[in-house]
């Protein structure tokens, strides 16, 4: 990865995010972590497990319809191995999200065990769900929310309102998602962000973006882009091949030159939507 990619991205307001979410986990049992199937590296935040502790958790690998099923199946393969829960969903159209009310219930009956031995009996198991933006945590809920049983109820009492969402006799979700922080700190990471806009536009620029999903889709995927471009890619450089696709799509500005900005956008969008197939960026090692 090119060092001279500029990523500057940090919300504000996130220190204050960070201090909500530690006091709201507090009040959780579990916690589902959802990350993007197509970048389980990159999307999973691993400094959030200083405060998860011993909690138990659940890793949902959301968007499964955008990423590649063999190399999904290889992930959740990984983490059980790893004796880690993950479940692989489509959170927009409801695919598989009874597997992880199940796997819910599942936990909620070991955690139940652990609370009647140590007498807190008849008391809520609670969980939260967590992530960095875009992954689909709103979705996730919403999914979840029209399983209820009983819709969202009103629980003064705790620091501030909290709305929690019923699952199942003695299970209740947290409404709102625990924002986390996406790592940064590795450049090949942040770059992957980029390519499924959870960082992007004001954080790296798109024409960079588009050019370097270009060149990763070239090595991992080139009949893909042979296919939907219908070009030839063999002993072509990247930015030839860029070049090759703009005129294609009529991507030029006057003088015959290429329009970048435009041309990148366009591939952008065909990845992130899914017209360039299922296309999985990180594959376990
Ligand atoms: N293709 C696909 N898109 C999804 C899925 N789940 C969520 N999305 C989309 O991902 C985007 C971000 O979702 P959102 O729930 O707002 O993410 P949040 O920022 O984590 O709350 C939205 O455009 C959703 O429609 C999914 O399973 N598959
Ligand atoms: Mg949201």
């Amino acid at each position: 990865m090119n060092e001279s990619v500029n990523i500057n991205w940090y919300p504000g307001h996130m220190a204050k995010t960070k201090k909500q979410l530690i006091e709201d986990l507090k009040l959780i049992d579990i916690v589902v972590e959802v990350i993007d199937a197509r970048i389980p590296e990159a999307s999973i935040n691993p400094d959030i497990q200083e405060y998860i502790k011993e909690k138990t958790k659940i890793i949902v690998l959301n968007k499964a319809d955008l990423a590649d099923e063999n190399i999904t199946q290889k992930w959740i393969q990984m983490y059980k191995a790893q004796g880690i829960n993950a479940i692989a969903v489509e959170a927009n159209s409801g695919k598989n999200m009874q597997a992880v009310v199940n796997k819910i219930k599942e936990e909620y009956q070991k955690i139940k065990e652990k609370y009647i031995q140590k007498g807190r009996i008849g008391k809520a198991i609670r969980v939260m769900v967590i992530g960095i933006p875009n992954v689909g945590k709103s979705t996730f809920i919403n999914s979840l929310a029209k399983r209820s049983t009983t819709k969202v109820g009103n629980k003064p009492g705790v620091t501030k309102q909290k709305q929690w969402i019923k699952i199942d006799n003695n299970i209740e979700i947290m409404d709102t998602p625990g924002m986390l922080w996406p790592r940064l700190d590795n450049k090949e990471y942040a770059m992957h962000l980029a390519f499924c806009g959870t960082i992007g536009e004001s954080a790296i620029d798109n024409e960079e973006i588009a050019y370097y999903l270009l060149e990763y889709l070239l090595n991992n995927y080139p009949q893909t882009i042979e296919e939907r471009y219908n070009i030839d890619t063999k002993n072509k450089e990247t930015m030839e091949i860029l070049e090759e696709i703009a005129r294609k799509r009529g991507a030029i500005i006057s003088g015959g030159n290429i329009n970048m900005q435009k041309i990148s956008d366009i591939i952008l969008n065909e990845f992130r939507s899914g017209k360039l197939g299922r296309i999985t960026i990180e594959i376990p090692r």
